[in-house]
């Protein structure tokens, strides 16, 4: 399988470190491959009308995509434990933690258009706040209610994940407000998975 990447993007790191923690990492070719709405990469069009990354491929040739449906499909290709529970209440829990964890990402992206990427006359400090709000509350409810499961899942490599790239891009700093996340996100940083993807250098602006 191919898994088309961007080095700093948090959805894209989230499909990965599922993949290691899914014992498949070595069944999967990473590409790198730059995107951006104001940038836009035909390759990754061609298989992604949202020209957005991660895009699995796989052995079929099929395009497979976005980072959560990565994770369904390979969490299918193994014969271990689940990572996406299969009872429905773990299994619901499991998505809506998903859920806070890729908004995180989507809020602290459009955070960073606001105050970095966009050029500075076209900024509108409002929207900028309004987003880090969001990513400040997403993260007082996982300081107040996330439970982590014993056996690492979706949930727990999703919230990882993003908050290692709101820490690494600055967007907030959740260390201070959630310690309790924070201890747990510390220890689950030093999983394989997790040093095998880290965020490294300042080449890619996410
Ligand atoms: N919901 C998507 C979000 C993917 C996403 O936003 N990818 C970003 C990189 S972090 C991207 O490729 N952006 C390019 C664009 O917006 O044109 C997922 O979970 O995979």
């Amino acid at each position: 399988m191919k898994l088309l990447y961007q080095t700093h993007s948090p959805f894209a790191r989230k499909a990965l470190v599922f993949a290691h923690e899914a014992g498949l990492a070595d069944r999967v070719a990473v590409i790198h491959h730059e995107t951006s709405p104001t940038a836009r990469n035909e390759t990754v069009f061609a298989l992604n009308p949202l020209g957005k990354v991660p895009v699995l491929i796989t052995h079929e040739g099929e395009a497979i995509f976005d980072s959560g449906v990565i994770c369904q499909y390979l969490d299918g290709l193994h014969g271990g434990v689940p990572l996406i529970p299969a009872d429905p209440a773990a299994r619901i829990a499991a998505l809506r933690l998903q859920a806070v964890a890729d908004g995180l990402s989507e809020a602290g992206i459009l955070v960073r258009w606001e105050t970095t990427r966009r050029p500075p006359e076209l900024r509108y400090p409002a929207l900028g706040e309004g987003h880090l709000a969001k990513v400040a509350a997403g993260c007082a409810f996982l300081e107040a209610s996330f439970e982590p499961r014993e056996t690492p899942g979706l949930a727990e490599v999703a919230i990882a994940t993003a908050l290692s790239w709101l820490e690494f891009r600055a967007v907030y700093a959740f260390r201070s407000d959630c310690p309790r996340l924070t201890a747990w996100y510390d220890a689950f940083s030093q999983r394989p998975s997790m040093r095998a993807t880290a965020l490294e250098g300042e080449t890619v602006d996410v």
